[in-house]
């Protein structure tokens, strides 16, 4: 059996990385960078140094490990990210293994991160990326140049995205598995057009990458603007996303469903995201899908379609910057068909 194998975000899921929150850190990151894509009351928390509140921190690691029993309780092999000391190091912390790896097939594919703060995150994977090659995984580092910044080639010929092309960038949250030979994903602050023409290198000819027409100018990381729940059917974030746009593409001929509106919140802060977080779901198996504790309307909506959603308090970790799918990441998703019916 492949010790790495997942094609799309819906088949039973076996083997998974979940985050944890040691540590974390304000990523210290370029002011502009912050400034595209932060929430504006947040922008002078990402300063160097500067530890998220240590409550949160603590409360986030007992949803993460939460989150991890639930899985293994389900017949999911879990792995945890190694301890780095990030206030030391610089960084921000391992509990969004989403970000920074993308699997597709039997590839783990390393992300050219465009955030400084972010360049030494694979440190918290290392041990777990060995461990997966010599069983037979296919490691695919990203031999580009990581001090050039992709911020030096000044604003993108558009001028609507933080980071130039000086150098090929993508974060791995841009993207989402269709199937075996299709990725969506969207360009943002983080991701340039080099950056996909570099993940299409990775990936081979066998697999398309899709940029999809998205609105957001924030745009960092696609997980909170569409989220598959099965081989046609995805949420979509009515804010961000046109369905009608996606008519031509690899979702021509999906059920879209908005997602609805999350409700204000503050406690605790959303330091990192918008609330639309809150679709930030992962799906477990063919019935069965993680949502926020609180989420109720998008838990009536889950139960509405089939699905079996498992509600688990998931706060802390949202503060800390990404929900269900951010904090994890797929080694290994079963593929076979949806049972009839
Ligand atoms: O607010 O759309 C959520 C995803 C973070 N990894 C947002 C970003």
């Amino acid at each position: 059996m492949a010790v790495v194998g997942a094609c799309d975000e819906w088949s039973p899921l076996r083997e998974s990385v979940v985050g944890i929150a040691y540590g974390a850190m304000f990523p210290a990151e370029d002011r502009g960078m912050v400034e595209a894509t932060m929430p504006r009351e947040h922008w002078d928390e990402f300063r160097p140094g500067h530890p998220f509140p240590p409550w949160i921190v603590e409360a986030a690691e007992q949803e993460l490990q939460t989150l991890a029993e639930l899985l293994e309780g389900m017949g999911c092999v879990v792995h945890r990210p190694h301890r780095v000391p990030w206030s030391e190091l610089g960084g921000y912390c391992a509990a969004m293994p989403r970000d920074a790896l993308l699997v597709m097939g039997d590839r783990v594919v390393e992300a050219p991160m465009a955030w400084r703060s972010r360049r030494r995150e694979l440190l918290a994977y290392r041990p777990l990326l060995q461990q997966l090659r010599r069983s037979g995984a296919r490691w695919l580092r990203s031999e580009v140049d990581l001090r050039v910044d992709p911020l030096d080639g000044g604003p993108s010929s558009l001028g609507r995205w933080a980071i130039g092309d000086a150098r090929p960038a993508w974060d791995a949250a841009d993207f989402l598995r269709l199937g075996p030979d299709t990725v969506v994903g969207q360009l943002s602050h983080v991701t340039n057009r080099s950056g996909v023409a570099h993940l299409r290198a990775r990936l081979g000819a066998g697999v398309s990458v899709y940029l999809l027409p998205v609105r957001d100018p924030h745009a960092m990381h696609i997980d909170a603007t569409l989220c598959p729940l099965r081989e046609g059917l995805a949420l979509y974030n009515p804010e961000r996303i046109d369905p009608a746009l996606l008519a031509d593409g690899p979702l021509g001929g999906w059920e879209l469903v908005p997602a609805p509106f999350p409700d204000a919140r503050d406690d605790p802060p959303l330091y990192m995201t918008s609330p639309w977080v809150s679709m930030n779901l992962l799906v477990v198996d063919h019935q069965h899908v993680l949502v926020e504790a609180r989420d109720e309307k998008l838990q009536a909506l889950l139960d509405s379609y089939g699905m079996t959603p498992l509600p688990l308090p998931f706060r802390n970790v949202q503060a800390l910057g990404g929900s269900f799918h951010c904090a994890t990441l797929d080694l290994r998703r079963d593929r076979r068909r949806a049972p009839l019916g």
